[in-house]
């Protein structure tokens, strides 16, 4: 990917933290596990169009996960949709920015998500939709790995499938944990591939983490017509290292230190990448 992308992923990554400085309350673990796919979709992948949020013919990111949000806020303000200033309003009295994404406050979102478990139907009746449209819009969606227990999943993965929707693509986020403890140990819905695979998917797996895998997996050559799901192995809490892989990141309540110390090494990160851009440009 290009060193643009990576500062752009570095830079939604502070912006997680500060915002979380200002009001910490929200879901900072599965933001940050999922921020660096939320990060190269709207930086390298998405036709979109900030000035024209509702280009009939765009293409459509939505969060299933909602409690993201902070990721796709972050992602949102990078690629101009709204002014960083924004996010300075992240969880106030009457907030644009909410816990979870509100398509009726902010130009970019496609749905309000946060009840876990529909984001998949929502986004394969778009992708059909703008299929019968005769539009080459692609629809992406983000769920969790805790989230896929939801058999209304399943029940999308189905009508996607039959209806050879090849214009969806779904990335899960599996870090492995979800609120309570690991996913594996909740309710388990490994090995998830083949699941998605068994119900008429192409599938392929990545390191979450990795750009440059990101952007190449979910732009991949579609055989056959099928739906893509992309199976994205992350950390939770990823870059905020008093909590990284635990469960605790999910609703963190953060020490000043901790915190302070993340927002730290976010900085560092952000400057270094900054330097080594100047120093190619
Ligand atoms: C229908 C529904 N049930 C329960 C919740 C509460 N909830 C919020 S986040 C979460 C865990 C989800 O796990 P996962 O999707 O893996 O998210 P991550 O661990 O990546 O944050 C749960 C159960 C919810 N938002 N919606």
């Amino acid at each position: 990917v290009t060193a643009r992308t990576a500062l752009v992923a570095a830079r939604a990554r502070r912006d997680v933290l500060r915002m979380f400085e200002a009001h910490p309350a929200g879901h900072l673990g599965g933001a940050m596990s999922a921020l660096d796919i939320v990060s190269v979709l709207y930086s390298d992948v998405l036709r979109v169009d900030p000035e024209d949020p509702r280009r009939p013919d765009r293409d459509r990111f939505i969060l299933s996960a909602g409690h993201k949000a902070m990721a796709q806020y972050a992602a949102l303000a990078e690629a101009g949709f709204f002014p960083a200033g924004l996010l300075d309003e992240y969880g106030t009295h009457r907030t644009r920015l909410g816990g979870h994404p509100d398509m009726h406050k902010l130009p970019g979102v496609e749905a309000n998500t946060g009840a876990l478990g529909h984001g998949l139907s929502i986004a394969a009746g778009v992708a059909l939709g703008t299929m019968l449209e005769g539009f080459e819009s692609r629809v992406f969606v983000l769920l969790g790995d805790g989230e896929l227990p939801e058999g209304s999943n399943w029940e999308a993965a189905a009508f996607a499938a039959h209806h050879h929707l090849d214009n969806l693509i779904a990335i899960v986020d599996v870090n492995g944990l979800q609120i309570s403890g690991p996913t594996a140990e909740v309710l388990s819905m490994e090995p998830i591939a083949d699941k998605f695979a068994a119900f008429g998917w192409q599938t392929t797996a990545i390191d979450g983490h990795d750009l440059g895998e990101i952007r190449d997996a979910v732009s991949s050559e579609r055989v056959g017509g099928r739906p893509l799901a992309v199976i994205a192995r992350t950390i939770k809490g990823k870059g905020v290292s008093a909590v990284e892989g635990t469960a605790a990141s999910h609703y963190w309540k953060p020490d000043h230190g901790a915190l302070a110390a993340a927002i730290r090494e976010a900085d560092e990160r952000v400057a270094e990448l900054a330097h080594r851009g100047e120093l190619v440009r």
